[in-house]
């Protein structure tokens, strides 16, 4: 097999943090397909939002600063070794909301790219400029032989993830997520856009054409999700042939981050494996569950899956350490080559 092609839909600090395990057990295998593996990251732009006239893209830069190394790794977004000196010039106004911090070196990446945005770059031009510094020649910190990596925007089209509240406002979802830290429940989400949007060039390809494609444990709703709900997306592939595996959020009825639960409640689905898997449930070939939390699930098939499609795999899904993150990545390619590309 030629330079093996792996597509992956992501989200933020999960899929970033999966995406760099991707990269690690790439350039570490023997295999020289696998070695000089070409990687698109097609990630979620629901949690897009303007402040202070910046156009900030919260999970393509957790995904490029994770990838690029230059992540604060506990917060898992935003710049380490970062100051606040501008938002608290900012504070100082009263203007713009204190409960979202732009730290001044993210600040840079915000400027530039709503400069680029204001000249008429649409935002997957945006992306690729900002990686030339991050993913030069898409290049993760590996041998110049290594795997590369791409990262496209789910669309060039704005697309905002808004939170239908159950005391009935209505409120971005940053807000309900930083502000408010999902304190008050949410009855459901509109991303508002997606209907009319359409998915950047190169991501209906990516998703079809692919040896692999990946669902990373991002948010199957506001992140994964909302990236399905881009019209051609879900068809590309259902109808494209490139085999699916999905990595479940959830262990044993807990999400390990973040506050997915909040999210599949406001949806009515079960936080579980088999609850998040039937979220995807027309598209998997194989959905791994945590060995030791779920290994029960092991051999069975998802509901609701195609025929001779759903397998579930018990691995272990906690990436505890760069090692787990890459053993994981490992393991869903692994599946996905297992099962090779479906007659499209
Ligand atoms: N998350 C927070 O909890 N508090 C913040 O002040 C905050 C600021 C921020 C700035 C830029 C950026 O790209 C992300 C930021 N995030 C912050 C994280 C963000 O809310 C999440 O990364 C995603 O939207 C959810 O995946």
């Amino acid at each position: 097999m030629g330079d093996v092609h792996i597509s992956a839909i992501a989200g933020g600090v999960g899929g970033a943090r999966f995406l760099r395990g991707l990269l690690a057990h790439l350039a570490a295998s023997p295999d020289p397909a696998r070695r000089s593996a070409r990687v698109t990251a097609v990630v979620n732009t629901g949690d897009d939002t303007t402040m202070h006239g910046l156009r900030i893209t919260p999970d393509l830069d957790t995904v490029m600063y994770t990838l690029g190394g230059a992540v604060h790794e506990e917060q898992g977004w935003g710049r380490r070794d970062e100051s606040r000196v501008v938002s608290s010039e900012l504070a100082a106004y009263g203007t713009g909301p204190d409960w979202f911090t732009l730290g001044d070196r993210d600040l840079g990446t915000h400027v530039f790219r709503t400069q680029l945005l204001r000249e008429g770059l649409p935002l997957s031009g945006v992306v690729e400029r900002l990686c030339e510094r991050w993913l030069p020649g898409g290049h993760p910190a590996v041998a110049p032989d290594g795997p590369t990596v791409r990262l496209l925007p789910m669309s060039d089209d704005d697309v905002e993830t808004h939170v239908h509240l159950a005391d009935g406002r209505t409120v971005h979802f940053q807000e309900w997520w930083v502000r408010l830290r999902a304190s008050v429940p949410a009855t459901g989400f509109t991303q508002v856009g997606v209907d009319g949007a359409k998915p950047a060039p190169g991501v209906l390809d990516a998703l079809r054409e692919a040896d692999a494609v990946l669902l990373p444990p991002s948010n199957p709703v506001v992140s994964i999700g909302t990236v399905l709900g881009v019209p051609g997306v879900r068809e590309a592939l259902r109808d494209g042939g490139a085999p699916v595996v999905g990595v479940s959020p959830v262990l044993g009825g807990r999400v390990v981050r973040g506050m997915a639960d909040a999210c599949l409640s406001a949806i009515g689905v079960e936080t579980s494996a088999l609850g998040v898997a039937g979220l995807y449930a027309d598209l998997l070939d194989t959905w791994l569950v945590d060995d030791d939390a779920d290994g029960a699930l092991h051999g069975s098939t998802v509901p609701g899956a195609a025929p001779g499609r759903g397998r579930v795999l018990a691995r272990p899904l906690l990436m505890s350490s760069p090692q787990a993150a890459a053993d994981l990545a490992g393991a869903a390619l692994d599946a996905a080559l297992a099962t090779g590309r479906r007659p499209s």
